[in-house]
């Protein structure tokens, strides 16, 4: 049993690497990557900012700490130092060492706080999408463009076509102009989801009987991948985002498309559920 757990790693690995670096679609992260994804929207960017300057300040206690530790280890061990002092209070460095970390704290919140407030909305949106978490799929709809709405269903393994990524493909992608400022609006139809993008820098809940609002300006033309990040039910791991970012000019001519596309809504509803019921037995 544990002989074929450990044979079965390494084909797995390997499976998942093949599989990535076959793909054509241009991945945000990729086989073995550590650290984040690239940002590519201004609140990504300066998120990841952030991510830097509080790992150098990381870097420096954990190194002072350590050096602190090492040097009590051999000053003070019972050989180097056999008669303890027995000393209990010292004002001074009581002082220094409560005052130190409040400093610390001050110096992190005020970045962190202007990249919370920079995140929160824009003043400036040039359109708006309003987002609705569904179990387990969502719907995206856009409200300056007579109110076009669509679903956007995950694609199950066996439906992929080549150079689709797995786990993140959905029959039809979110489109977005590149460079445009965006305000979205989240809600949802039943439980707490999660639209979560980590190269935006986008994760917020959706939830049901309120709207939140966030936005994002997309840095360049591309496919941008995320997944439902609140546990929503049993096919929370079956509810992938995929934007789809676009030329201006691009973006107006799929409008054009997509009004066509989706103007038949009535039918929907029973695609949906089709559709889902595919998604659900692909989670069983
Ligand atoms: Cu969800």
């Amino acid at each position: 049993m544990l002989k074929r757990f450990f044979t079965l790693i390494p084909a797995v690995v390997l499976g998942l690497y093949t599989s990535v670096a076959n793909a054509e679609v241009v991945m945000r992260s990729k086989p073995w990557q550590l650290w984040l994804q690239s940002p590519m929207s201004p609140t990504a960017e300066k998120v990841y900012d952030l991510n830097n300057f509080l790992l150098w300040i990381e870097i420096a206690i954990v190194i002072f700490v350590m050096g602190l530790m090492a040097y009590i280890l051999i000053r003070f061990n019972e050989k180097a130092n056999p008669e303890p002092s027995k000393t209990t209070h010292n004002t001074l460095l009581e002082v220094v060492w409560t005052a130190v970390p409040i400093l610390i704290l001050v110096v992190i919140a005020v970045p962190s706080l202007k990249t919370l407030y920079f995140a929160d909305h824009t003043e400036e949106a040039e359109m708006t999408l309003k987002v609705t978490g569904n179990q387990w799929y969502w719907s995206y709809t856009y409200p300056d463009y007579d109110d076009l709405e669509f679903d956007s269903i995950f694609v199950a393994d066996e439906d992929l076509e080549a150079g689709q990524p797995r786990m993140l493909t959905v029959d039809n992608p979110v489109v977005l102009p590149a460079n445009t400022n965006i305000r979205l609006l989240l809600n949802s139809n039943d439980v707490i989801h999660n639209w979560a993008i980590p190269s935006l820098a986008v994760k917020l809940d959706t939830t049901p009987g309120r709207t939140n609002e966030t936005w994002v300006s997309i840095n360049e033309p591309g496919d941008y991948y995320g997944m439902c990040s609140e546990l929503c039910g049993v096919n929370h791991g079956f509810m992938p985002i995929h934007i789809k970012a676009v030329p201006k000019e691009e973006f107006t001519k799929w409008l054009v498309k997509a009004k066509e596309e989706f103007a038949s809504n009535d039918a929907a509803p029973e695609t949906n559920t089709l559709r889902l019921a595919q998604a659900d037995v692909v989670a069983r």
